[in-house]
C-alpha cells in the first residue's frame, strides 16, 4: 500500500481496490443558466476546481483504475422527482423547466452533460441520480461490488451538498473515504470549509481529505508499505 498525507491522520491506500468519484461536474451546476444559477448562486467559483479535477482523473487513467462520473438528474417525465424536491424555495426555474440550456436536470439535456473539459472516457461509467447522494436509487453499490472496490476518492460539487451526501452514504456502507480538497468547491466558501472540518473531525468520523499534491506524490511513492 502507499500513504497519503491526509487528515486528521494518514490515509493508507491500497493497489487494489481503489476507484474515483467525480460528483456532478456537469453544466447544470457549474456554467450560467442551469439549476445552480436558477437557484440563485454566483457558479463561478466551481469552475476553478477544474483543472486539479482533470489532473485527479488523469492520475486514475494513467493506472487504470475505475473512475465513476455521476450526474445530478431526473427522467423527463419527472417521476423520479419528488414534488418537495421541485416546489422547494423560489428558484428562477424550476426542475424540468426550459432554460437556456435546456431542461433544468433533465437526463439528457444539455444542461445535464458533464462539462466537455472532464468528460468520461469510453469504458468508464456514468452515473445518473436522483438525489443528492450517489447510492440512492442508482447501481453505484452493485459497481462497487463488481470492481471489489474499498476505497473510494472523491471529488466534485458541491462540497457540502453532493459530495458530501455521498462520503456519508459511503461511509455507511464501509468504504474507506477520501477527499481531494483543492478538487471539491462550493458556491459558499464557507460551507466548504465546514464540511471538509466536519468530514475529517473525531477522527474522521465520515472520512479523511488530502491535498491533490500529497495524493499525487503517494500514487507516485515508489516504496510500499505493509
Ligand atoms: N445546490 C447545491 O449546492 N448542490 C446541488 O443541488 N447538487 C449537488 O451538490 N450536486
Amino acid at each position: 500500500m502507499k500513504i497519503v498525507e491526509a487528515q486528521p491522520f494518514p490515509y493508507e491506500l491500497p493497489e487494489q481496490g481503489v476507484a474515483l468519484i467525480v460528483i456532478d461536474m456537469q453544466r447544470d451546476f457549474i456554467e450560467a443558466g442551469g439549476f445552480g444559477s436558477m437557484l440563485g448562486n454566483d457558479v463561478r467559483p466551481l469552475a476553478a476546481i477544474v483543472p486539479a479535477v482533470r489532473e485527479l482523473i488523469a492520475a486514475f487513467r494513467h493506472r487504470a483504475w475505475p473512475i465513476i462520473h455521476t450526474r445530478e438528474g431526473h427522467q423527463s417525465d419527472l417521476s423520479d422527482c419528488p414534488r418537495a424536491k421541485r416546489h422547494r424555495g423560489f428558484p428562477k426555474l424550476r426542475i424540468g423547466d426550459v432554460g437556456p440550456m435546456g431542461r433544468i436536470l433533465i437526463d439528457g439535456q444539455p444542461g445535464n452533460e458533464i462539462i466537455a473539459e472532464l468528460a468520461p472516457a469510453p469504458g468508464e461509467y456514468q452515473i445518473v441520480k436522483p438525489g443528492k447522494g450517489a447510492f440512492y436509487k442508482t447501481d453505484l453499490s452493485t459497481i462497487l461490488a463488481d470492481l471489489k472496490t474499498t476505497h473510494l476518492v472523491f471529488a466534485g460539487v458541491t462540497t457540502e451538498v453532493c459530495v458530501q451526501t455521498s462520503m456519508r452514504e459511503a461511509n455507511d456502507r464501509g468504504y474507506y473515504c477520501l477527499l481531494i480538497e483543492d478538487c471539491t468547491a462550493s458556491y459558499f466558501p464557507g460551507f466548504r470549509q465546514s464540511a471538509l472540518d466536519m468530514i475529517r473531525a473525531q477522527g474522521a468520523i465520515v472520512g479523511w481529505t488530502a491535498t491533490l499534491k500529497g495524493f499525487l506524490q503517494s500514487m507516485e511513492d515508489k516504496r510500499t508499505y505493509a
